[in-house]
C-alpha cells in the first residue's frame, strides 16, 4: 500500500486542505454519501442519460458525462442535468479531455454546442500542450469556481502516458498549485515522491466482474484501486449501467459498488 500522507488521512481532514471550491464539495460530497463512487454515464441520449442518474444518484459522490456522444444534447438537458446534481447531491465531471494550446481550450471549455464550463463543475485535460492549457482553461473555470484534473495515467493497455510523462503531469501540476487544477487521472498514487500536497486521484477501469473489453479497457476491483493502489474516487460505467435487469438491477449495483469503494477506504485507514 503507498505511504503518501494523504492516504491516511480522511476525506474530512482532507477537505479542509483545499483552496478550490470544488474539491473541498467533492470531498463533502463523499463524506456525506459515504460514497468514493463515479458512475460515467456513456449512453447516447438525453432521457436515457437521465434515467441512469436517476437510478444511480443515491449511491454517488459524482457523474461523469461524455457530452459530445449525446444525440440530442440540449440546454434543457444540462439544465435538469444540474437540478438533478442538487437535487440528488453529487458532483458533475464532464470527461473532456482537452488536449490543445491555451487559448484554443479556452474557447472549447466556454463556447460552442456544449459551453461545458457552464454546467460542469470538474473536467480534464491532457497535459501534453504544455502549461499553456492549464493557463487557458483557467481563465474561463477558476472564476466560476470549477476545478481540472490532469490525465496522469491512463486505464487502456499500451498507453503512452507513463513514467516520466507521469512525473511531468504532477510536476506541472505543482507548478500551477491547487487553486484551479485539484489532481489528477491516475491509476496509482502518482504523487507519491513528489511532496506532500493533498490532490486528488480519480481513477477509471473499475470493474466487479469483467477484466476488461476487446478494445483495450483494462479493469481492477474497487479494493484494487482504493486499497492497494491508494486512489481516491472508483469510475464506473459500463459494469453499472450495463448491467442486466433493468432499473432495479442498476440501482442495487450502483450500491453494490459503493459499498465495495467505501470499505476499501476504511481499510486503508485501518478502521476495519
Ligand atoms: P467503463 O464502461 O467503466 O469502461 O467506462 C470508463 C469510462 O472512463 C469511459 O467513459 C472512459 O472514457 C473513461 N476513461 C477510461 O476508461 N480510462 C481512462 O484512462 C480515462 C477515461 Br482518462
Amino acid at each position: 500500500m503507498p505511504v503518501h500522507p494523504t492516504t491516511t488521512k480522511t476525506y474530512e481532514q482532507r477537505a479542509a486542505l483545499h483552496p478550490n471550491p470544488t474539491a473541498r464539495r467533492i470531498l463533502e460530497t463523499m463524506v456525506r454519501k459515504r460514497s468514493n463512487l463515479c458512475v460515467s454515464v456513456d449512453v447516447t441520449t438525453a432521457k436515457d442519460a437521465l434515467e441512469v442518474v436517476k437510478r444511480v444518484g443515491k449511491s454517488v459522490c459524482m457523474v461523469k458525462t461524455h457530452c459530445d456522444i449525446i444525440d440530442d444534447f440540449s440546454f434543457e438537458f444540462t439544465e435538469e442535468f444540474v437540478r438533478l446534481s442538487k437535487e440528488l447531491d453529487f458532483v458533475i465531471f464532464e470527461d473532456r479531455k482537452f488536449a490543445d494550446i491555451g487559448n484554443t481550450v479556452s474557447l472549447q471549455y466556454s463556447s460552442g454546442a456544449h459551453k461545458i464550463a457552464s454546467w460542469s463543475d470538474l473536467t480534464n485535460a491532457h497535459p501534453l500542450p504544455g502549461p499553456g492549457i492549464i493557463q487557458g482553461l483557467e481563465t474561463v473555470g477558476k472564476p466560476l469556481g470549477r476545478a481540472l484534473l490532469l490525465l496522469a495515467e491512463m486505464s487502456s493497455k499500451g498507453n503512452l502516458a507513463t513514467g516520466e510523462y507521469t512525473r511531468q503531469a504532477v510536476s506541472m501540476a505543482r507548478d500551477a498549485g491547487r487553486d484551479f487544477v485539484v489532481g489528477f487521472i491516475a491509476m496509482s498514487r502518482v504523487d507519491q515522491g513528489q511532496g506532500d500536497d493533498d490532490w486528488l486521484i480519480l481513477t477509471p477501469g473499475v470493474g466487479l466482474v469483467s477484466k476488461g473489453d476487446k478494445m483495450g479497457q483494462q479493469y481492477r476491483t474497487p479494493r484494487e484501486v482504493v486499497y492497494e493502489s491508494g486512489c481516491d474516487v472508483i469510475i464506473v460505467g459500463r459494469g453499472i449501467y450495463g448491467i442486466q435487469g433493468g432499473e432495479e438491477a442498476v440501482k442495487a449495483e450502483a450500491e453494490r459498488y459503493r459499498e465495495e469503494g467505501w470499505k476499501a477506504y476504511e481499510e486503508r485507514l485501518g478502521r476495519e
